[in-house]
């Protein structure tokens, strides 16, 4: 089964969204596979959004993601990759489509509340960055029959 790292961002945090996007993870059907609540170090941050380097949005984005605690998380599920990207919506938040999580409650494209992974290469690379494998956790999902 496909897994990709979530990451609801520090204001996500602030504004008290983890509740109600976690929610929309778990009716979706998807299936936690492991979380964290956490602060990301800058060289944590680099290697993240390392393909963002020299990008003139780049430091302020260091920035933010360090400036205080994250819920990471990785969850599992057919295409969930795509499946989570769809919900999370456009980077833009005036570009997201109604009804996805950055229109539903982000106002500006710097302040967009859930990072999710955008290819299986990079969902690898990123879960391995923020967990170790022994923290996965491995169960059976009864929503499995379903979805
Ligand atoms: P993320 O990686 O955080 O899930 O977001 P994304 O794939 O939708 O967007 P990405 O292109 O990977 O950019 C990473 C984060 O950098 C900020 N950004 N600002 N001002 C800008 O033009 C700009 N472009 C990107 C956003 O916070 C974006 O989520
Ligand atoms: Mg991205």
């Amino acid at each position: 089964m496909e897994q990709t790292f979530l990451m609801i961002k520090p204001d996500g945090v602030q504004r008290g969204l983890i509740g109600e996007i976690v929610s929309r993870l778990e009716k979706k059907g998807l299936k936690l596979s492991a979380a964290k609540f956490m602060v990301i170090d800058r060289a944590l941050a680099e290697r993240h959004y390392a393909e963002h380097e020299g990008k003139p949005f780049y430091p302020p984005l260091i920035d933010f993601i360090t400036s205080g605690p994250v819920f990471a998380m990785v969850w599992s599920g057919d295409q969930v990759i795509e499946l989570t990207r769809a919900l999370i919506g456009k980077t833009d938040a005036l570009a997201a489509a109604p009804g996805t999580i950055r229109s539903d409650f982000a106002v500006h494209t710097n302040f967009n509340l859930i990072h999710g992974s955008d290819s299986l290469e990079n969902a690898q690379r990123e879960i391995s960055l923020f967990f170790r494998p022994e923290e996965l956790v491995e169960y059976e999902h009864t929503m499995q029959r379903w979805i």
